[in-house]
């Protein structure tokens, strides 16, 4: 029996949950009275969340690919365990290997208030211990409703200590980045990847003018995107996290990127959820981390 239709016959829940191919990929295709959605299996890839009544609120580029091994222009990516460039191994993928390999589907539940909940746990084998050499488990739930909620845990099964960086490294769908901005993270001392990790601190609300690439340390755990081009305000409150990365490419990174299509970099803005600079953590063995975010549209913009 093909892999969907196992799928769909052990988790499809009618009406609410199915499965379907995606180019390469399979996806679990969620819709429920409060809100659509679309899960790859490969990195537990959140593609497409979108509340009824609301323009969708996760971006997904038009020239995003959808192949096995390769990562996803948009969505939710889930960088684990290291973020950004590998610490001692620039032949290693950036991000960590987990948002281009398989996860399995250990559970589909379709809760009592109408939400869906989706259980994915991270296959690891020898081409993933061959890149991080520590046993671990890994899982994230998604939860689809009138709110998204994406909960990271990692548990360290081994007998030492290690290192863990991530991120859910999530786009987020505006009118006009140029109008956008990022409130909640006034005052906040940033290191600006544009400017050659100089540390500064946030004046005021985060505008967009050119590349923006900042990793902010000791958040808050909550800050917003106003977009008064679409006239909303989406509301980002994480737990276990205490670094928010800011990121749009602007022209020149977009075009080189090749996956973000003319003028892709307008209508979208990366604020992440991570653990990221000096906000990596330690696990001890035996020792479980979860990082939690979601995600709602709140109110107008201003
Ligand atoms: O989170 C921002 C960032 O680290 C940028 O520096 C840029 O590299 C972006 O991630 C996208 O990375 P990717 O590997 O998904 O192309």
């Amino acid at each position: 029996m093909s892999e969907l239709k196992t799928l769909n016959s052990r988790f499809g829940i009618a009406g609410k949950l199915s499965f379907e191919q995606v180019g390469d990929l399979v996806t679990a295709r969620v819709t429920s009275a409060f809100a659509s959605a679309t899960i790859a299996l490969q990195g537990a890839h959140v593609m497409t969340w979108q509340p009824k009544g609301q323009a969708p609120v996760i971006w997904l580029s038009k020239f995003a690919k959808f192949a096995l091994g390769k990562s996803i222009r948009g969505g939710v990516p889930v960088c684990w365990p290291w973020f950004g460039p590998h610490a001692d191994n620039a032949q290693l993928p950036g991000h960590g290997f987990a948002r281009t390999v398989p996860w399995q589907l250990l559970a589909a539940k379709a809760l009592p208030d109408g939400r869906v909940r989706l259980d994915f746990e991270l296959v690891q084998d020898e081409a993933t211990r061959a890149q991080w050499p520590h046993d671990s488990v890994v899982r994230n739930t998604v939860t689809v409703g009138q709110e998204l909620e994406v909960q990271l845990t990692t548990t360290n099964t081994g007998d030492a200590p290690f290192q863990l960086g991530q991120a859910l490294h999530t786009y987020f769908e505006v009118g006009d980045i140029r109008r956008a901005t990022v409130a909640g993270l006034e005052g906040c001392e940033y290191l600006d990847k544009v400017d050659g990790g100089a540390r500064k601190r946030q004046q005021g609300q985060v505008a967009f003018t050119r590349e923006t690439d900042r990793i902010y340390l000791a958040t808050r755990g909550c800050c917003g995107i106003v977009d008064p081009a679409l006239d909303r305000t989406i509301l980002i409150t994480s737990t276990g996290s205490h670094s928010t990365v800011v990121w749009n490419p602007w022209t020149e990174k977009a075009d080189k990127m090749g996956d973000f299509g003319q003028d892709g970099y307008l209508n979208m803005v990366c604020v992440e959820t991570a653990n990221a600079a000096e906000d990596v953590v330690a696990l001890a063995a035996g020792e479980t981390h979860t990082m939690t975010a979601q995600y709602r549209v709140i109110a107008a913009a201003g």
